[in-house]
């Protein structure tokens, strides 16, 4: 893999990718509550189980991060992903997998309330790797009927989940082998950073997908990580839609980063 055209991604999703249709298998979105040594309380994720889930079967993970103004609802609220994926499932267009959708502010109050911006909300965002990590994906491991394992977990989310995934994804290479930034935030990390080992980053990965609207103010951050990767020969997808910091194209991109995991 490297950083191609990929006719498959090239194009927006068909029109109906994000409609509810009759007559297909749906899955089943709920909501969840895990202990967080992390934090130190219980705390709040959504879960998103496929059609005809069975514990007879061991599943893959995907992991799917909120941005800044957003909470674990955030994604069933804006996007219906439950709708997209069951979609894709009927079609055959996805390998089985469970989506976990957290709260990645990491403190007692994770509401997106007040100045989302404060110190501590921002660093919230930054501890949430340690309650991922430590808390919910052992969780998840223990309750739930799924596959350990890199090659099994996948990490990816929208803008300030964006800069989360590739921050935490990049830094977990023995966790996760599945990574995406879609519309990745100022919070990522300076590519240097983030990528000091192009090798192994290239070895381990299966695959980094970054994608942005074109129209996107943040789009500078997609801009420079996608760069070093190619200056540092690292092989991942950039994919550059049309559109703004919305909805639209992260629902897009969930169309398209879901069918390339775990494949
Ligand atoms: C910033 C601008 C935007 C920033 C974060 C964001 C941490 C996040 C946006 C979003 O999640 O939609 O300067 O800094």
């Amino acid at each position: 893999m490297s950083s191609i055209d990929h006719d498959s991604i090239r194009n927006a999703a068909p029109l109906g990718f994000d409609q509810n249709r009759e007559d297909i298998a749906r899955g089943k979105i709920e909501s969840i509550e895990y202990f967080s040594t992390t934090v130190g309380c219980k705390r709040k994720a959504m879960i998103y189980l496929p059609p005809g889930y069975s514990e007879d079967f061991s599943y893959n993970v995907l992991y799917l991060l909120h941005g800044i103004g957003g909470d674990e609802e955030e994604w069933y609220k804006h996007a219906g992903p439950q709708v997209i994926l069951d979609n894709l499932y009927a079609d055959r267009k996805l390998a089985p997998m469970i989506v976990v959708l957290p709260n990645g502010r990491a403190m007692a109050n994770d509401r997106a309330v007040g100045d989302l911006f404060d110190s501590d909300k921002l660093k919230a965002f930054e501890d949430f790797e340690s309650d991922l990590l430590q808390d919910l994906i052992p969780y998840i491991e223990s309750n739930y009927s799924v596959q350990i394992g890199r090659e099994k977990r996948a990490l990816a989310g929208l803008s300030m989940g964006g800069g989360q995934s590739l921050n935490i994804g990049l830094a977990n290479l023995d966790r996760f082998a599945w990574i995406g930034g879609f519309s990745s935030a100022p919070n990522t990390k300076e590519p240097e950073l983030l990528v000091p080992n192009p090798e192994e980053a290239s070895a381990k990965l299966s695959l980094l997908w970054l994608s942005c609207g074109v129209l996107d103010n943040l789009k500078h951050v997609s801009d420079r990580t996608h760069a070093y990767l190619e200056r540092n020969n690292v092989p991942h997808i950039w994919y550059e839609e049309s559109g703004d910091h919305d909805w639209p194209v992260w629902k897009n991109d969930l169309y398209h980063f879901s069918q390339l995991i775990f494949r």
